[in-house]
């Protein structure tokens, strides 16, 4: 790999894989809306809005391979999600196509089948039940990612992350929590495949509650190593007995399943 783009570099997960992809690729091209800093050794920071497709054209250009993490990240104004979730997804897959044949790591969510109960093990064929707007934003990238393989051949992997955190916050994240090595490996996982089609991959590390089932992608050799079940005595006493009628609880989407519309008052 010469050269990994990552968007949303300013961010969490970005500032994450800042780190933990150091050498992966001899360089890594940083964006983000936001300041990143200046760039150290290995690295290239480029500020754009992914919103503008000129600037996102020439952000891809000369990369081998794209980890989308850029756009916004919980339930919001629909404005700004049509900005950096629909439109900069379209630019990102867009940009791929008119400058070769990189492969995309879509940073998907948990809430494109965030309206799916708690007991129902979820596999590749679930259909789609979006918890908020910014879930079926999440929707909506993963089949920009097929149309793109089905139609150009430009491969990618959509990751359905679950929580990705320093360490479980609370119950629910005792089932859907991807600790930050296991998303580390995964990312790898995906770029040293030999071939991904357009993958679809559950972003959980290996916790005793398993909500999704990732056999199908068996053939990435992707293995998570944490699993949430040595926080469970922290998170357990630190929070209430679950309430099974509450949507928060029934969902795998928890809170996100439970708010109501974002703009309304
Ligand atoms: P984050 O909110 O910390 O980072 C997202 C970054 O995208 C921010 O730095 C922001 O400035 C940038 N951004 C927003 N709008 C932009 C625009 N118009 N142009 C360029 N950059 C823009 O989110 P986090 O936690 O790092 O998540 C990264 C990705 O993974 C997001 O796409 C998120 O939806 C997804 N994800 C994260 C999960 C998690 O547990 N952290 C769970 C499921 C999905
Ligand atoms: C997400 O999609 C969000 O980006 C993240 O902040 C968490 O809320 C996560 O889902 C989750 O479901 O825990």
């Amino acid at each position: 790999m010469r050269r990994l783009l990552i968007t949303g570099a300013a961010g969490a997960l970005g500032s994450v894989l800042r780190e933990s992809l150091k050498g992966y690729a001899d360089v890594l091209r940083l964006s983000d809306i936001a300041d990143m800093g200046a760039a150290r050794e290995g690295e290239e920071v480029v500020q754009c809005d992914l919103g503008d497709f000129d600037a996102v054209r020439g952000l891809v250009d000369g990369t081998d391979g794209i980890v989308h993490l850029g756009g916004v990240s919980r339930e919001g104004a629909f404005e700004a999600i049509l900005n950096a979730n629909f439109r900069g997804t379209y630019h990102i897959f867009e940009a791929a196509r008119q400058t070769g044949k990189q492969r995309v790591l879509f940073a998907s969510s948990n809430h494109a089948i965030g309206f799916h109960e708690r007991e129902d093990r979820l596999g590749k064929d679930a259909p789609y039940r979006a918890d908020s707007i910014y879930g079926v934003s999440k929707c909506y990238g993963e089949i920009m990612a097929r149309y793109y393989f089905d139609k150009f051949g430009i491969e990618s992997v959509s990751v359905r992350i679950g929580s990705c955190f320093p360490e479980p916050r609370d119950r629910r994240m005792l089932a859907t929590w991807l600790s930050y090595a296991d998303f580390t490996s995964l990312v790898k996982a995906m770029f040293d495949a030999a071939r991904t089609g357009a993958a679809m991959v559950y972003g959980a590390s290996d916790n005793k509650e398993q909500w999704w089932d990732n056999g199908h992608a068996a053939f990435l050799g992707w293995h998570p190593q944490d699993s949430a079940e040595g926080f469970r005595a922290k998170v357990e006493a630190a929070t209430p007995e679950p309430d099974w009628q509450d949507p928060a609880v029934r969902y795998h989407g928890g809170s996100f399943a439970a708010a109501g519309h974002f703009e309304d008052d």
